[in-house]
């Protein structure tokens, strides 16, 4: 029997990947689970106005083609909340809800990283954009494409006119931000792609120009030390003599400094946190007690890493419609949710050799907070 069908297009997209009547007839073997075209929320906060998405150019958003099966969210969740220890992958928690509640918490005052990198990408943009010259920017991970407007403001100085082409797994979240990005940059061909990067990006559309691939936020550290060498390795295919790319990347700072970042006086990374259970209870038919959770965030200062938990507050049981099994957990127990590494420069630059890639200019925020560096393939 068919689902219903989703919210967001990650958590179709393996079902849809091998969909069988497709492979039968040989037609596409991916295709959206449903119309990619939808009216966005209406809350999203860009460049400090409310967007509102009534009045503003429509902008579809294309489904990237995986290039190779991941697991389904109830494989991830079978093995990684059913296994040892309990984890699921961050790329859940960008629902709708939860990609507004990142962005609600970019401003709170103890998240450090986003202004951080915002005034570093506004103080190196002229330079980047001389440098890379692009006729592409392609944008993983975009989200409100918030900091990116820095590049756009360079382009727009140089009478440099790249295409933009945004890549996220929250369609709502790309349809909001390409409307206001048009609205603004009237020259900018927004061309957003919704799906999966972890699912390969093989198939993106190449263009036959330069490419400035960006990847901000430092979203890296979101990745474990395997993973991102080998996402990284997959964008350096993905590049050619060139192209150059602009990677985001937190840094090793005080633990107090990290320790509030992730621990705000609002609550919203708590809440960001939870709704991880809310997306669970929403797609799987689990039933969560939200309330008997609570968000936990420390430094680990050997692994160089934030590791955020939920931690069952009491024994519970939690059924899911869609899995046979019920989830027992014990009071004290914790589900690792994210993890969000810190990086010191040497680090950062011998990633990104090992994939292949050479260091062009490493720049770096006041107090070496956070860097951006731009490099390009070997
Ligand atoms: N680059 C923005 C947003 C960072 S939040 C910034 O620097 O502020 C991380 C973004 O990556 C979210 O918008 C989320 O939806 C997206 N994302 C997370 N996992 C992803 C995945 N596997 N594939 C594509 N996008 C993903
Ligand atoms: C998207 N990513 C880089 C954020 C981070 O800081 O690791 C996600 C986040 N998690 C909690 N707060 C912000």
């Amino acid at each position: 029997m068919r689902q219903a069908a989703p919210r967001c297009p990650v958590f179709a997209q393996r079902r849809a990947a091998v969909e069988p009547d497709e492979r039968r007839t040989g037609r596409a073997i991916w295709r959206p689970a449903r119309p990619v075209r939808k009216r966005a929320a209406r809350e999203y906060r860009i460049k400090d106005r409310n967007v509102n998405t009534a009045l503003s150019t429509p902008i579809a958003c294309e489904p990237i083609r995986p290039t190779r099966i991941v697991p389904s969210l109830s494989e991830d969740v079978a093995r990684g909340l059913f296994g040892a220890p309990r984890t699921l992958p961050p790329k859940y928690f960008y629902d709708e809800r939860g990609s507004l509640l990142f962005d609600r918490i970019c401003d709170v005052p103890e998240y450090y990283p986003t202004r951080t990198e915002s005034a570093l990408l506004q103080r190196i943009a002229r330079e980047v954009i001389e440098t890379a010259r692009p006729e592409r920017i392609v944008e993983l991970g975009s989200g409100t494409s918030r900091k990116t407007r820095h590049l756009f403001d360079a382009c727009a100085e140089l009478e440099c006119h790249p295409a933009y082409a945004p890549v996220d797994v929250c369609d709502e979240v790309l349809v909001a931000s390409g409307e206001a990005l048009s609205e603004d940059y009237p020259w900018l061909d927004v061309r957003p792609f919704v799906g999966d990067y972890t699912a390969g990006l093989g198939n993106l559309p190449r263009r036959a120009t330069r490419d400035l691939v960006v990847f901000l936020g430092g979203t890296i550290g979101n990745f474990t030390r395997e993973q991102a060498t080998d996402f990284l390795r997959e964008l350096r295919a993905m590049l050619a003599p060139g192209d150059t790319l602009l990677l985001g990347a937190d840094r090793v700072k005080e633990p107090d400094v990290l320790h509030a970042a992730y621990n705000d006086d609002a609550g919203l990374t708590a809440e960001f946190n939870l709704n991880l259970l809310r997306v669970l209870n929403r797609e799987l038919g689990a039933d969560f007690d939200l309330a008997a959770f609570e968000h936990y965030a420390l430094f680990n200062p050997l692994e160089s890493r934030i590791e955020m938990h939920l931690i069952a507050m009491r024994d519970q049981t939690v059924t899911f419609e869609g899995l046979h099994d019920s989830l027992h957990l014990r009071e004290g127990e914790n589900i690792l949710t994210e993890i969000s590494r810190k990086f010191t420069r040497a680090q950062l630059e011998s990633m990104l050799e090992d994939a292949g890639l050479r260091v062009v200019r490493h720049y770096e925020s006041d107090a070496h907070k956070f860097s951006l560096v731009l490099a390009e393939p070997d």
